[in-house]
């Protein structure tokens, strides 16, 4: 890989902060990253994802080639003049038999704006179908629903300046510190400089995030709507409404609060279908009313919902009818989760608008047709996601282009979905991964490029737009999404409108559709990019929307205007509803899902970062130690959840944060990382019928322990081929990649007759494909005990350890740091062979536990010894001692959780400051 330059200036592809890094390169060759202390997203500070991008430039399992699907099933490597054939041939068939719906592109707010754009225009153009939906809708698509309702555009009118000058932030439905830990940390920076800072965390999980509440409101699932319902009486009552602004520029107040009144118009009641108490409530409302600077923030808890439209709209009512809105630090603020979820919103990747946040009105049709030079634009929206998946089920679809997502592991009803994609003639896969849950069902796979050698702009959850530069050139044979989708739409004929030379060309194209006719009458205005030459393009700096070509731009709102057609906001009545699934005997539990602190969705790129492993490397079940009890499940063990649907199997975790009557598991997992962990299997597609997002927190299951006999797990320098998974013994089987070696965890009833035989011939196959003759100076270490179950065995050759495999009857998690260190020796010495057998190394270096601090790799033991050790009460002592916290600071809402469980005993102190003498 060749460097392209010495420091260049990036965005992180994580989440919609959109931090920005600075990547460099030593002269051996390395990556290194850091925050970009220019860039006002970030200011410089990176989470541990971001951190440690550089240990993903090169990416395991990257798709290199275009692949075909042959009849046995198999893969074969074909041109990419061969597969651009193949995807238009099959787009073009389809499209003159059964018209252009029988065609679909399902996109995602991880590509470019200049991919997304190209996408549209193509579909929405040209083919002449608005079939092109994106992964956006299961995201935030209920909050766009709620802006276009009741501002009349899809404008996020808050900036995260406005959120460190807010008086009370309410963050509701958002684990702000585990999914935006760059503005966590803002936050938590701005209330030491302003110690009277309110804020309230809505989430019936106490998280992680509620280590900066000033009240946390652990709400019943689901009843959002009404708590807001409840705050917009609790304003008019506190003779709070702002009825100059809302005579000016709002329209609906007295038929909202009317609604909000039959709705929450009891206090009691209220109350108790919030599941919280009149004191919390009326200490939420009281602070609502008294702080007239404030920011509410919301993401999944309240989109991912049957009605997340619903509760999306009585949130922003609290703001419209006090006047806060388009006004520094105050304002409804929906945080976007991918890098470009909000690129996507503006070139309009959704399938209910046309493009540039214009809809499928007469008006916007004829304007977008000439702009684009199209007859063909297409004239009412098309299939959103959950309906796209299930009309290529029912053979609707005949040929689908899926584009960096990955459907299977991320849709509701994950079997519904793999039936869809087996039924439907043509799938397409741009990937940069091969093996992700989705690839098992795609005939033409097409190596896309990623993080590292893309090229473009993306914007982020202020409406900042942000250049990702490419570090290196593609790898292999990949290519830009948006390259392969210009030679496809040159296949079909539509070649001079997709003639683009660079990315530089498509963004000024993009921008010049969100100036053409504007004058002023649309939100999203970038006239001032329209002339960018490329090297001004290369340079862009970070900069937020709108900026029209002739004058100052002005923030949204601030004028009081809005983009409906009278130009006034619009209150909607609302009337909270209940999750969607019930609860029954049989399904007695609400399954919540979400986010790891340290996991990116199916972890195709963060599973790749052992360090980023450690601090959960496996799927879990959260649970309340009462509810835990209640149906018989043991901490450490392993339950099977389920209902009708189907079923996974996570490790469980006890924990007495966790609401009772509610679970929690991690959305990650998929087929690539576990056997059976995948939760959506268990989601039903129940979508909100405005917006068409699915209900993703609430599904009512059914759990179990599951009765395992031996637990245990292997360890193996090359890892098992694929699918690896279904080669390990057992029910439970869970990949996680380590540093030296690919560990798999293990649980299970049933077990080998012969583990010796099992392993040698399971963990030998990669060996045996390399090696053509009997292979001297091979021996393995065993030792077995049939009283207590243990079993464990080492493979060495030549001097180097193979693989060990560790058997147990004990559910705890064995530390392996030391076995991972015997990978990397060169040979192996008589004492390291002797803790082989032992299980453990001599003289034990002491057992760090769970890692807490991910950067420096600090384990929860270490930390709690340090913490009574130097007498430490607050996490920056401990950071001085430790160096924990001190990098990323994603975990410091957990450092201080720990030393808040574990006070120092008075007799065993010394201060940091004696430590580092003594030491
Ligand atoms: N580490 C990490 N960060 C990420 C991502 C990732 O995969 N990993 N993904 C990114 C993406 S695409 C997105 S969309 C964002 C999502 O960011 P978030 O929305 O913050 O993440 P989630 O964990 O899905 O859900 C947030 C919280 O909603 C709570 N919740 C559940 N039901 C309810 C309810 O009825 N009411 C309320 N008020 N709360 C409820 C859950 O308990 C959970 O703590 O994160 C982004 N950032
Ligand atoms: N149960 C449950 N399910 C959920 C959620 C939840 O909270 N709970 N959250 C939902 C939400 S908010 C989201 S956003 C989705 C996310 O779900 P997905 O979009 O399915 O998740 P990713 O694993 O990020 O998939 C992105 C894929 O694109 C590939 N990729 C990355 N960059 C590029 C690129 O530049 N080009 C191409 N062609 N490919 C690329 C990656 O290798 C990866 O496999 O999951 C949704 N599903
Ligand atoms: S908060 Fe972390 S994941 Fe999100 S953009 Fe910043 S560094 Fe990336
Ligand atoms: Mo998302």
């Amino acid at each position: 890989m060749k460097p392209l330059e010495a420091v260049i200036k990036t965005t992180c592809p994580y989440c919609g902060v959109g931090c920005g890094v600075l990547a460099e390169q030593n002269t051996a060759g390395e990556w290194s990253v850091r925050g970009d202390g220019e860039h006002p997203a970030n200011f410089g500070r990176l989470c541990s994802k971001g951190a440690s991008l550089a240990e993903t430039v090169s990416l395991p399992n990257r798709l290199m080639t275009p692949l075909q699907r042959i009849a046995d099933g198999g893969l074969q490597r074909i041109s990419w003049d061969h597969a651009i054939d193949r995807v238009a041939d099959g787009f073009r068939a389809a499209i003159d038999e059964f018209g252009p719906d029988s065609v679909g592109i399902y996109v995602s707010g991880q590509i470019l704006t200049e991919d997304y754009y190209v996408a549209n225009k193509l579909m929405k153009g040209f083919i002449g179908s608005a079939n092109i939906d994106t992964n956006s809708r299961l995201c935030m698509s209920s909050a766009v629903a709620a802006y276009n309702r009741a501002f009349g555009s899809d404008t996020v009118p808050v900036s995260y300046e406005d959120l460190e000058n807010a008086d009370l932030v309410v963050l509701s439905g958002s684990n702000t510190a585990y999914a935006h830990p760059v503005i966590y940390q803002r936050l938590v920076a701005a209330k030491e400089r302003r110690p009277n800072m309110k804020f309230v965390v809505i989430d019936p999980r106490k998280t992680a995030t509620c280590d900066i509440a000033d009240l946390h409101l652990p709400i019943a699932p689901g009843a959002d709507a009404l708590l807001f319902n409840g705050l917009l009486v609790a304003l008019a009552d506190a003779g709070k409404i702002d009825h100059d602004f809302i005579a000016a520029s709002v329209d609906g107040f007295e038929a909202s609060l009317a609604a909000a009144r039959a709705d929450a118009g009891d206090p009691d009641i209220l109350a108790q279908r919030c599941g919280l108490s009149r004191a919390q409530l009326e200490q939420f409302y009281g602070w609502f009313i008294a702080h007239e600077r404030t920011v509410s923030l919301w993401s999944q808890g309240m989109n991912q919902s049957a009605s997340g439209t619903d509760k999306g709209n009585a949130l922003i009512n609290c703001h419209l009818a006090t006047g806060r809105i388009g006004k520094p630090a105050m304002g409804p603020f929906s945080i976007t989760g991918q890098p470009n979820a909000m690129g996507g919103r503006e070139v309009g990747g959704l399938a209910n608008m046309l493009a540039a946040h214009q809809g499928f009105t007469p008006e916007a049709i004829d304007r977008v047709s000439r702009f684009w030079g199209s007859e063909n634009v297409a004239q009412k929206p098309g299939l959103k996601a959950v309906d796209l998946f299930a009309a290529a089920g029912t053979g609707q679809i005949k040929a689908l282009w899926i584009i960096a997502t990955n459907p299977v592991f991320s849709l509701p009803d994950s079997h519904a979905v793999r039936a869809a994609l087996a039924h439907c003639p043509l799938v397409v896969l741009s990937e940069c991964v091969a093996n992700t849950d989705t690839a098992q069902y795609a005939d033409i796979l097409l190596p896309a490029t990623t993080w590292g050698e893309r090229d473009g702009t993306v914007t982020n959850s202020e409406r900042r737009i942000s250049r990702q530069r490419p570090l290196y050139p593609p790898v292999g044979e990949s290519r830009h999404d948006w390259q392969a989708l210009c030679a496809v739409a040159e296949r079909l004929g539509f070649g001079t409108a997709f003639d683009f030379a660079d990315a530089a060309a498509i963004f000024r194209e993009y921008a010049a559709l969100t100036a053409f006719e504007n004058n002023g009458s649309r939100d999203l205005d970038l006239g001032a990019f329209t002339q960018l030459s490329e090297a001004q393009y290369n340079e862009l700096p970070p900069t937020r929307w709108p900026q029209p070509a002739c004058h100052a731009p002005i923030e949204p709102f601030s004028d009081g205007r809005f983009f409906t057609q009278n130009r006034r906001a619009r209150m909607l009545p609302i009337t909270a509803q209940g999750a969607p699934s019930a609860l029954t005997p049989l399904y007695p539990l609400r399954l919540n899902t979400g986010r790891l602190r340290d996991q990116w969705h199916g972890m195709s790129r963060t599973g790749a970062v052992p360090k980023l492993l450690n601090h959960v490397g496996e799927p879990t079940l959260t649970i309340h130690p009462m509810d835990a009890a209640r149906y018989k499940l043991r901490g450490h063990q392993i339950a099977r959840v389920g209902n009708t649907r189907g079923q996974l199997m996570t490790r469980v975790v006890l924990d007495e944060h966790q609401r009772q009557g509610s679970v929690f598991v991690p959305m990650h997992w998929s087929d690539a990382f576990s056997r059976d962990g995948l939760v959506n299997a268990l989601i039903a597609p129940i979508i909100d019928p405005i917006s068409g997002q699915p209900e993703f927190k609430t599904q009512s299951v059914w759990v179990e322990h599951y009765p395992a006999e031996w637990f245990g797990f292997v360890l193996i320098r090359e890892g098992l081929p694929v699918p690896e998974l279904k080669q390990l013994p057992g029910d439970y089987a869970i990949k996680i990649t380590a540093t030296t070696a690919t560990r798999y965890e293990l649980a299970g009833v049933a077990a080998p007759s012969n583990w010796m035989d099992w392993a040698k011939t399971t963990l030998n196959q990669q060996k045996n494909a390399l090696e053509t003759d009997a292979v001297i100076d091979r021996e393995w270490i065993e030792f077995a005990d049939s009283a207590t179950g243990r079993y464990r065995i080492a493979q060495i050759t030549q001097g180097q350890l193979d693989w060990v495999l560790h058997i147990t009857r004990d559910s705890r998690a064995v530390e392996t740091q030391w076995l991972l260190g015997l990978f990397a020796e060169p040979t192996l010495d008589a004492a390291q062979r002797a803790d082989l057998i032992a299980g453990k190394p001599a003289g034990a270096q002491a057992d760090v536990g769970p890692i807490i601090c991910a950067c420096f790799s600090l384990g929860r033991n270490t930390l709690i010894e340090a913490i009574e050790q130097h007498h430490i009460t607050d996490a920056k002592a401990l950071g001085a001692c430790t160096e924990a916290g001190t990098n990323c600071g994603s975990c410091l809402p957990e450092l201080k959780a720990l030393i808040a469980q574990n006070p120092p005993s008075a007799e065993s102190a010394t201060s940091p400051a004696q430590a580092s003498i003594e030491d």
